[in-house]
């Protein structure tokens, strides 16, 4: 059996190579793989399920025809994408997992999560994401008019830009030391995330811990085979 995983595509609500690409990956995907995770970042941004933009549609009916044909997808809400709800997962079949979720595959514990969460260094960010991934703050911006919501996206990327170009390199990456303890807490074999564009499978004490690409003149994908791992990336 050979899972897949993904993240950072960062798709866009416009028709490009990436999401051409990314319909070619979901086509070979079905014969190739039992299971694909998606780590999230899948969009740049994610205002709620009751957008009706057509190209998020066409993504989400691409997802439907591959979960029906048998392949297993599963999803961890990124930074960008963490409004992607229920009647997302009812029109695509995929199914949406907590971040941080251990899954056991043969007798090997692997924890697939977005990559903030690592980031403890980023005092800044992480105070913001406990403010906006409350419920109350959901409820709130979901009850705005679509072009609000849409405002406030374009918005908060351009913060985000700003602030991320502000920052040392170290600052944005994982902390160390938090990923050790959490391998050692959970017993884990394999850590696999995104976030932080920086693709490369480190060794962590025992375990690995493998780091997606984010999608831009390539692709990436980590294919997890036989408790191997195998990090490729490829030509959109
Ligand atoms: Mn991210």
């Amino acid at each position: 059996m050979t899972i897949a995983f993904i993240s950072d595509l960062h798709l866009e609500p416009v028709e490009n190579d990436k999401t051409a690409g990314f319909f070619n990956f979901l086509n070979s995907a079905q014969n190739k793989y039992q299971q694909l995770y998606i780590l999230g970042d899948f969009f740049e941004y994610w205002i709620g399920d009751d957008d009706n933009e057509p190209v998020n549609l066409s993504i989400q009916q691409k997802l439907k025809a591959a979960t029906d044909s048998g392949l297993d997808i599963f999803f961890v809400h990124g930074n960008r994408d963490f409004l992607i709800g229920s009647e997302f997962e009812k029109n695509t079949g995929v199914k949406i997992i907590e971040d941080m979720t251990l899954i056991e595959i043969g007798n090997k514990s692997v924890m697939v999560a977005h990559g903030d969460s690592f980031c403890t260094d980023d005092v800044e960010y992480q105070e913001m994401k406990k403010e906006i991934r409350s419920d109350s703050w959901k409820n709130t911006f979901l009850a705005k008019p679509i072009d609000e919501r849409i405002a406030f996206a374009n918005n908060m990327r351009a913060e985000s830009a700003k602030r991320s170009s502000n920052k040392p390199e170290n600052i944005m990456d994982v902390n160390c030391d938090y990923v050790s303890q959490i391998i050692s807490d959970h017993n884990i074999d394999y850590l696999i995330h995104g976030h932080t564009h920086r693709p490369k499978i480190h060794q962590a004490g025992n375990a690995l811990r493998a780091v997606l690409g984010s999608w831009e003149e390539e692709g990436w994908v980590i294919e997890y085979n036989q408790e191997h791992l195998e990090l490729k990336s490829f030509t959109l």
